[in-house]
Order: structure tokens, then sequence, then C-alpha cells
């Protein structure tokens, strides 16, 4: 890698992320059953219906994971908590063992000199609310701050950082209207629900936290770019049409207390009653803003129903997921970002990788081709006056990709699925050379 620190701020933080239900083992230490392994033990979901029953087996290697984000030399460590494994029904009597766990990981990385970064909800929501109706139920915000109070109640005076929800689109679009991510639904109303109660519940979590006395507190999106696969006045309004609802829409609501009209025009019929009324708890003020990228989206227009969109193949490198390698989207976004949402709040990138199909003994040269190429984008954001604050690499380690299973490796930590040996890539190698100076 060719930077050294001084190519970045003074205090820029650099680190690495997981989350729970991908790399922890959740059929172990009395964790629920989430709407994930449903999802997962339907067939035609998920590669070979595989699930994060064992995962890497994280909830008995976490000692010797924590070593290796200490070698690493990162500065963060974004983890997430998972709501069935500190609440299995969702609700009420809290799992004891799973608490204890949250609370020697925090210890852990403290004692290694790692700023733990805590993400409330990466995605596996308990089964026994998912039987409620998930996300569309709008008790949802008073269910998330009791996890959000059990949890930090827990762990909250120890983490540098927390945001109550990780991907807001991956949540509710890709869940609810693509039907790619649990619970599996293609339902245009209930996605319009689900993408204003998540944002309700990041508020009433926010809240609890402050409550709490905690500091920065943040929240993340996921953003993808889109560009117009034509120079048809058709394609630049579809393209529009995605922009707004995969980026523009959830940090409209945070920063602007608005939604975008080209995604209200197909939504408001479905939104639910009052929904106007519960900005104030969106806009709750927040410590800094989390962008996870990693492509873009050549989009085309559609006949048809709203939305009215069509992704079409692009022609840039791609990476094993078929992603195409675009870090003028970061740069682009972070820039954007901060001029029309965020403003002066501190923004950091909370993930950024790629998948690449890594066997042990041969470098992942193309990882850190990639690492390089969005830390340039990100230099350059930074040059054109974004507060941009840390980069953290998806992922420390390969694990369950969601409906890909384990088949798309993300990691610095190649892990071996059948013996779960970790062995660092030479991307691992590179970035500590560089990161512990
Ligand atoms: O693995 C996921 C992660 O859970 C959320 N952000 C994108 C990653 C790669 O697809």
């Amino acid at each position: 890698m060719q930077f050294t620190r001084d190519d970045f701020p003074e205090g820029f933080q650099f680190g690495t992320a997981t989350s729970a239900y991908q790399i922890e083992g959740h059929a172990q230490g009395g964790a629920g059953p989430t709407h994930w392994d449903s999802f997962a033990a339907t067939p035609g979901n998920v590669v070979r219906a595989e699930n994060g029953d064992l995962a890497c087996d994280h909830l008995h290697r976490m000692d010797e994971d924590l070593d290796l984000v200490a070698g690493l030399g990162a500065d963060v460590y974004r983890f997430s908590t998972s709501w069935a494994r500190v609440l299995p029904e969702g609700r009420g009597t809290p799992n004891a063992e799973g608490l204890d766990f949250y609370d020697r990981l925090v210890d852990g990385l403290l004692a290694r000199g790692v700023k733990p970064a805590a993400t409330l909800y990466h995605w596996e929501l308990p089964q026994p609310l998912s039987d409620l109706g998930g996300w569309r139920n709008p008790d949802m915000g008073d269910w998330f701050a009791e996890f959000t109070e059990t949890v930090m109640s827990r762990i909250g005076d120890r983490v540098w950082s927390a945001a109550p929800i990780n991907e807001p689109w991956c949540v509710s679009w890709l869940s609810h209207f693509d039907g790619h991510h649990a619970p599996g639904l293609r339902d245009i109303r209930a996605t319009a629900r689900a993408m204003h109660h998540l944002l309700v519940a990041h508020g009433r979590s926010i809240e609890v936290m402050r409550g709490l006395g905690m500091g920065n507190l943040g929240a993340v999106c996921n953003m993808e770019w889109s560009t117009p696969a034509d120079d048809s006045a058709e394609s630049s309004a579809a393209a529009r049409t995605y922009d707004a609802i995969y980026n523009r829409f959830f940090v409209s609501g945070l920063f602007r207390g608005e939604y975008p009209e080209e995604v209200m025009a197909g939504l408001e019929p479905h939104m639910p009653q009052g929904w106007q009324d519960d900005f104030a708890t969106i806009t709750q003020p927040l410590d800094w803003l989390g962008v996870n990228y990693y492509t873009r989206k050549l989009i085309a227009h559609k006949d048809g129903p709203w939305p009215n969109y069509r992704e079409v193949e692009g022609s840039l490198p791609k990476t094993q997921m078929g992603w195409e390698i675009y870090p003028q989207g970061l740069h682009d976004f972070l820039v954007r970002t901060a001029r029309e949402y965020s403003g002066d709040l501190p923004i950091y990138v909370t993930e950024s990788g790629m998948a690449n199909p890594d066997e042990v003994g041969q470098p992942d040269t193309a990882r850190i081709d990639y690492i390089a190429a969005h830390l340039e984008a990100c230099r350059k954001a930074i040059a054109d006056g974004v507060p941009l604050n840390g980069y953290f690499v998806w992922s420390l380690m390969d694990n369950y990709e969601w409906s890909f299973g384990y088949e798309k490796r993300f990691g610095l930590v190649h892990v071996d699925f059948e013996t779960l040996a970790r062995t660092p890539k030479a991307s691992y190698h590179a970035l500590a050379e560089w990161w512990r100076g």
C-alpha cells in the first residue's frame, strides 16, 4: 500500500468491520431464532441454503479474532450486537450469556487498544418479532428502544461509538420490495412501512442512548452510485428514482425531515397513518454519519408500474460479487452527502471492500488495489473539503455473505470453513505494515 498515516489528516481512524450473524455462530450461546434462519431454510433463497448457525464460530474464537484486529493495527473495530442473542424473544428476559459475550468483546478490544464501534442491528431480527410483522409493525420503535436499553445499559459506558441500524436500504427495500433478503417479501406496502418504521426506530434508539449519557452516536447508510445507462431523458429519470430510493431517502429523512418526491410518487399511498408527525423523532441530532460504499449501477427506464427502472450490465472490471469497481462514486457521494445533507458533521466510510475468490497462498492483490483506489477517492474528498474522519474495511475475515452463503470472500483474513482456520491474506499484511507504522 503506497500510503502512510501522514497522507491522511491527524486523528483519521482506520478500522475494519464485521457483523454478528455473519461471524458469531448463531445456533450457539442461547441466541433465539431469527428471520434470517427462516429465510435461509426456505429453498431458493440462499446458495446451498447455508445459514449462520456456525459461521466463523467467533463466539468461541473471539480472543484469536481480536488478536487479529490488534495485529492489523486497526484504530477501530466495528461490530454488531445480535438482537436475538441479547433478547431471544425480541423482548422481555435477556440472555445473560449473550450480554456477557458483548461485555467481554468490548473489554477485549479496549485491552488491546482498539476502539469499539457498536452497531445495534445488522439484520438478524428475532423471529417472534418477525411473526408480528417485523419492520411493518409500528411497535418496532418501542421494541427497538427496549433492545437498545438492554444492550447499552451493559456496554454503553465503554463503546467508542454507536449506531442503531446498519444499511436501512437493505433492511427495507432489498428485503421487502426486492425480496432478496429476509423476510423475503415483495410488497410495496410492506416496503413503505419498513422504510419509515426503521427510521423511527433509529430515532428512538438515539433518544435512549442519549438518555444513558452516551455520545458519538451516528447512522450508517449504504449508497450505490446510479449512472444512466444511455442518453435518454427516460433513463436519466430512472437513474434519479433509483438514487432517490437507495441513497437520498434515508439521509433526507435523517437530516431534512422529509422524503424525496421521487420516492413518495410510489410509496405515499402505502405509508403508515400519521407518518409526517414522526420526523421530530427521526431527526435526532447525530454526531457522525457512516457511508458504506461498494459499487455503482447502470440504470435504464423500464415500462410498467413505478419505480420504472431496470439495471443494465456495466463494462467496468468487477469483483466476485459481479459488482463494478467504481471508486469515483465514493468520492462523489462523500462530497454530495456533506454538501447537501450532513454539513460539517464528521463522516466515516464505515464499510468498503471487495469479494474475491481467495485461496490461501495466493496474494489478494486485487483487494489491495481496490482498497488503495478507494482510499485515493477519500483523499480527494478530503481535499475537496469533506470532513471525512475514518475508513473501515469490510471485512476483518471471510464470513456469511447472506443470500450468497459462504462463497463470496470479503475478508482481510481467509477463513477455511471446514477447519475454521484463520490465515491473514496479503491485504492484511499490507494494511498492517502501514497502520502499525
Ligand atoms: O456483507 C455485507 C454487510 O453485511 C453489509 N454491507 C455489505 C457487505 C457486503 O455485501
